[in-house]
């Protein structure tokens, strides 16, 4: 009854406040004044950007709660099949921009400010970025997210609030340092702290057996609480009234009274204790590829799932009472095995307290999760040391025991007892530290198991998981990752937004990308040429300006911006451009005049962090500095070559970086990128790819044509003959063969050996990385075909009518690379939900 009372309240509201908050350039202004005043409290007669900043950003912040109510309203009145995407890492970025763009109000709010004195561009640069991540990963969960509101799936995000996103990445004398990240520090007006919605975590303790009903169960019983509290950060649709939620947990300290520490005596040591509760959401792990078993970070996992799972189920069973309709109604996704724990949570939630049957609640569960994996590589995988799991969280290792048991005697039914194999297969793994495999644990439980791109699932299937997928067939699917061209193009690249809405006559490709392909139209068109160079010329000059703001170098607007910015890692090879621009260096310094005239300008620019505890990316970091500075100031170079560093990568950076590059490289030895998103970011912003036959490359090429990008290197099935038989001859190097291993290639890692670009000592072990390792990563090998496929390009580029052609078929091509389509694609065959349209 009073539920009934309540809806038809909400609902009498809902149509009170429909339209509620008006979006005309004078209703914004009042909003923003009276938040000048009574939110962010300085005089509306007196206040700076960042001020403004503020007040838009609750301006807007309200309209997105209006927005956000209506569409949950709306969820709750349909009840349909929800998704809950559970990932440890969102890389949101700003979202002001993004925002004003999505609700459909930017040239208002850009009027509403002008009309005070202010520009919107410099507004919105005020704002820091939402560093919940590390990298790919991190930010394709984010392109998920705004794709799933914009095709009006009813889904939630769930995640973890860091208090500390991704640290700073700092250069000193070309060294990175690390500091933390106060993202919170000057408040964070897109989240909106629920401090009534909480949960309680349990850890440690102890597990046992009791009598129910004649029955003996096991029950857990914990020794330390501690609370989950909801901050919720609504994320709106493009073209859509739908704006959903992004749910992350701050730990607190249980607000329960532990009456008898208190009444020890020793109050303060009490409360110091409690507030390390606070501890586990504090700070992300800035690792992208290593799993070490940190207490702290299972902490982290478990935390997180055991907050997002509460909330979930008790919001199913607000509107259901049988658990069999669970997997009607509910759609658990894995974001890489970070949350796998949730497998256990959710049998232990079946069994141990909602009393069903093993067999029963594990019919459920195969039902509910899917998972996708992020990783090519098998030594990539997480597996959490048995030790650690059982004394954190002793019922689940319990629970990972019996998963593992009865997967175990189904296996042997159907394989036999080839003990290789089960033990291969295992969830447990034996050994000097025993542990649990959280992949296969994933796998194991999950009715589909996604790769990210072609390359990957196909690698997963006959190499990682070969296995499973001979077990399972059907379970494997491919859905090729992809970014929303809402921010990367209409956020990032205006000028290209509005060119590409002028030339197509229709701004309908923001919300059905694969219009874009129209663009293949006017590929030959002189006038659109030229406005298309223009485009990137204004591109170029934002970038170039924010160069020599930040590293002091100054451009020429007329070389070609060449771009590598990504995560630092050996399986990425920085180390080849650099080498590449050591090369073309050396080939400068030995050109007459004549020969000089007739070459190609470079600005080579490279980006990324380096994981903290991950030594050689550092000194590849340095050894970029180091060549910089040789470069830089060689006089006699002067515009032909230019090598910039940008500091502390971050989405926001990538922004400006993306619209404003000619060329973008992207040089992972095959067979080791899962995917790579910035590929796809390049393209929609008209910019050609350098790249390896890697990843998601594989299927651009499938897309554009391998003539409208420069291909080089090893192809992934010859990678393994060439890491054998090809290289072994790098070391010693005077053997070097110069057909397996140039000797160019020898020459440079010589000279920075002996020291030419300094710091020799430091530079050993890196230049050892290469030799010693056999060049496991196949810099060598590739070198020359790296060479060519870069003198390719400088034949290109003078040829800017080709070049152009070549762009404009890039973007043409890039609709496929759409996380609409990676979204849709997931709705439709794994998690089979339908879209559910909140009423305008
Ligand atoms: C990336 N993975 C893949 N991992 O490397 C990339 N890992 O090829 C792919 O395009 C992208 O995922 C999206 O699918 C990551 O970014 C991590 O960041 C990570 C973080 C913690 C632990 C392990």
């Amino acid at each position: 009854e009073g539920l009934g009372e309540h809806r038809a309240k909400a609902e009498r509201m809902f149509s009170l406040m429909d339209g509620f908050l008006k979006n005309d350039p004078i209703s914004l202004q009042k909003d923003i004044l009276h938040h000048v005043e009574y939110t962010v409290a300085r005089s509306r007669f007196s206040f700076d950007d960042f001020e403004a900043y503020q007040a838009l950003s609750h301006t807007i912040r309200d309209r997105l709660i209006e927005r956000w109510h209506d569409t949950h309203i709306f969820f709750k009145r349909t009840k349909p099949k929800r998704l809950y995407f559970l990932s440890l890492e969102f890389l949101m970025g700003r979202s002001l921009s993004n925002s004003v763009i999505n609700l459909g109000i930017q040239d208002q709010c850009a009027e509403a400010l002008n009309q005070l004195g202010f520009e919107f561009e410099v507004v919105a640069e005020q704002e820091g970025d939402a560093a919940l991540g590390n990298g790919g990963l991190a930010r394709f969960s984010a392109c998920q997210m705004d794709s799933l509101a914009t095709l009006d799936y009813p889904a939630w995000g769930y995640g973890l609030r860091y208090e500390y996103g991704l640290f700073r990445q700092i250069i000193v004398d070309g060294f990175q340092h690390e500091q933390p990240d106060y993202w919170l520090n000057f408040g964070n007006p897109w989240e909106i702290a629920r401090i009534h919605v909480t949960y309680e975590v349990k850890f440690y303790g102890t597990v046992e057996e009791v009598e129910m009903n004649g029955d003996k169960q096991k029950i857990w019983i914990p020794g330390e609480t501690v609370e989950a509290v909801a901050y919720d950060n609504p994320i709106p649709g493009y073209g859509t009234r739908n704006t959903i939620n992004l749910r992350l947990w701050a730990a607190k300290p249980s607000s329960k009274f532990d009456l008898e520490a208190y009444n020890t005596g020793d109050y303060i040591n009490s409360v110091v204790n409690r507030q390390r509760a606070e501890t586990i959401s504090n700070v992300l792990y800035p690792d992208d590829r290593s799993h070490q078993g940190k207490e702290l970070r299972l902490k982290q996992q478990y935390f997180f799932v055991s907050a997002s799972l509460q909330d979930i189920m008790r919001r199913f069973k607000e509107e259901h009472t049988n658990f069999d309709e669970l997997p009607e109604k509910v759609a658990l996704h894995l974001n890489d095995t970070h949350p796998s724990l949730s497998i256990a949570e959710v049998m232990r939630m079946l069994v141990d307290e909602e009393h069903l049957n093993w067999n029963k609640a594990w019919d459920i569960v195969c039902k509910i999760f899917s998972f996708t994996t992020h990783t090519m590589v098998a030594e990539g995988l997480e597996k959490i040391p048995v030790d650690l799991l059982g004394s954190l969280l002793p019922r689940h290792l319990e629970i990972l025991y019996e998963i593992n048991h009865h997967f175990m005697e189904e296996l042997k039914e159907r394989i036999g007892l080839d003990y290789s194999r089960l033990s291969q297969m295992s969830i447990v793994e034996e050994g000097a530290v025993k542990s649990i495999r959280m992949a296969n644990l994933s796998i194991v439980c999950s009715h589909t198991v996604n790769g990210v791109s072609k390359l990957h699932l196909e690698t997963l299937k006959t190499k990682t998981f070969k296995d499973f997928y001979g077990l399972w067939p059907e379970k494997f699917q491919c859905k090729t990752n992809g970014v929303t061209q809402r921010r990367w193009i209409v956020v990032s690249n205006p000028s290209l937004r509005d060119l590409i809405s002028k030339w197509l006559g229709t701004e309908a490709w923001i919300r059905d990308p694969d219009i874009l392909s129209g663009l293949r139209d006017h590929v030959d068109n002189a006038d659109f040429h030229l406005e298309w160079k223009m485009v990137k010329r204004i591109n170029k000059m934002r970038l170039a300006e924010y160069i020599e703001a930040m590293s002091g170098v100054k451009v020429s607007l007329d070389a070609m911006f060449d771009v590598q910015v990504k995560r630092i890692h050996e399986y990425k090879r920085q180390l080849l451009n650099i080498f590449g621009i050591i090369h073309r260096y050396n080939c400068l310094k030995n050109m007459d005049k004549d020969s000089r005239r007739k070459v190609v300008p470079r600005v080579c620019i490279i980006g990324g962090k380096a994981a903290p505890g991950y030594e050689m990316a550092k000194k590849i970091i340095k050894l970029c500095h180091a060549v910089a500075e040789k470069i830089n100031n060689d006089t006699d170079i002067g515009d032909l070559l230019k090598l910039v560093f940008i500091p502390d990568y971050n989405v926001s950076v990538a922004e400006l970086v993306m619209p404003g590059a000619d060329l973008s490289q992207h040089l992972s030895t095959a067979g080791n990128e899962a995917s790579g998103t910035g590929n796809m970011k390049f393209l929609m912003n008209g910019c050609l790819l350098l790249a390896t036959e890697d990843g998601s490359t594989v299927e651009i090429i499938e897309e554009i044509g391998a003539d409208n990008l420069f291909l080089f290197g090893a192809k992934v099935d010859e990678v393994a003959d060439l890491r054998e038989n090809g290289v072994s001859n790098l070391a010693p190097l005077q053997n070097a063969s110069p057909l397996k291993v140039p000797l160019q290639f020898v020459r440079i890692l010589r000279m920075v050996r002996d020291g030419y670009f300094g710091h020799k000592d430091y530079f050993k072990t890196l230049c050892d990385s290469v030799e010693a390792a056999n060049d496991y990563y196949l810099l060598g090998t590739d070198f020359m075909s790296y060479l060519e496929a870069q003198a390719a390009a400088d034949k290109t580029f003078v040829n800017q009518e080709k070049w152009t052609r070549m762009s404009i078929l890039s973007v043409a091509g890039s609709g496929r690379f759409s996380s609409d389509r990676t979204i849709q694609d997931y709705a439709e065959s794994t998690w089979k939900i339908n879209p559910c349209r909140c009423p305008l």
